[in-house]
């Protein structure tokens, strides 16, 4: 990577398929088996808190028994290594990028592993169901939700990820469709900030013309290639 010195990196949802976590929009993917409206966004959670707890007590349980793959370690040797800036930038909610190791890691989208109490605003490290609509640990109201962003809402850290964009020489995007904003347009702002950019994901994305370089195949080869 001669004459990089700053990198940010974008993951999601493909680069922990190999793990045996679900895609979104993949054939069988998660929104093939549930309706968007219902399970990820705030007028479905008032609706019906219930199911969305549901769907996310399955996942969060799922994701505690899954492993890192060789596309995430290899991202985590880059961190070990890398001695300019680099930003993982994830839109998932698992925490396989730490589990390999991964120091350098910003959850735009929030996290299974984090429970948000709607009363006192503190997030705190959850591992277990919400279904039976347990206590605040900090104020001990039952007002608790997954920390994680759905449509509609901003997700999180944006002005950092925008100013690691701005101080870039390399973007890169891993196992991401390109259908969902604000994430999809990094790559036009990188673009229009003369960053290169560089695409790898298992098939061409929506947003595959707009990168400089779009490689094809599994992120647990094509992950480990580019990093090496
Ligand atoms: C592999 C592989 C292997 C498989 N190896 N690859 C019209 C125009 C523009 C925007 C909007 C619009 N109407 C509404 C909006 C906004 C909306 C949006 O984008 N909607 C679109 C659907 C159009 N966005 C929002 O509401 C966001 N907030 C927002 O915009 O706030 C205002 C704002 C404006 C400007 C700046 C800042 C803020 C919030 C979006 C929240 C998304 N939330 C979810 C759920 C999170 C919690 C949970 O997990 O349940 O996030 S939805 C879901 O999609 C999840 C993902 O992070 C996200 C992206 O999915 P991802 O990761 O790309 O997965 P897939 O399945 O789509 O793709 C996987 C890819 O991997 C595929 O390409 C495969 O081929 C590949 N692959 N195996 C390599 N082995």
């Amino acid at each position: 990577m001669t004459g990089i010195r700053n990198i940010v990196v974008l993951t999601g949802a493909g680069i922990s398929a190999e793990s045996g976590i679900d895609t979104f929009r993949s054939e069988g993917g998660l929104w093939e088996q549930h309706r968007v409206e219902d399970v990820a966004t705030p007028e479905g959670f008032a609706r019906d808190p219930d199911l969305v707890l549901r769907f996310y007590d399955m996942r969060r349980e799922a994701i505690q028994t899954k492993l890192p793959n060789p596309a995430h370690q290899a991202l985590a040797r880059l961190d070990a290594a890398w001695k300019g800036e680099l930003l993982i930038v994830t839109q998932n909610v698992d925490d396989l990028h730490e589990r390999a190791g991964a120091r350098r890691v910003l959850h735009m989208h929030g996290t299974h592993l984090n429970a948000w109490c709607t009363a006192c605003d503190t997030r705190s490290p959850w591992t277990g169901p919400m279904i039976d609509r347990p206590p605040c640990p900090s104020c001990g109201a039952r007002a608790l939700r997954p920390d994680v962003v759905w449509f509609g809402e901003m997700p999180y850290e944006m002005d950092r990820i925008y100013g690691a964009i701005r101080q870039a020489d390399l973007f890169v995007s891993i196992g991401t469709s390109g259908a969902v904003y604000p994430a999809a347009g990094f790559v036009r702002d990188a673009r229009e900030l003369r960053v290169r950019t560089l695409e790898l994901n298992l098939e061409r994305s929506q947003g595959s013309h707009w990168f400089h370089e779009s490689r094809q195949g599994p992120a647990s080869r094509l992950v480990p290639e580019w990093v090496n």
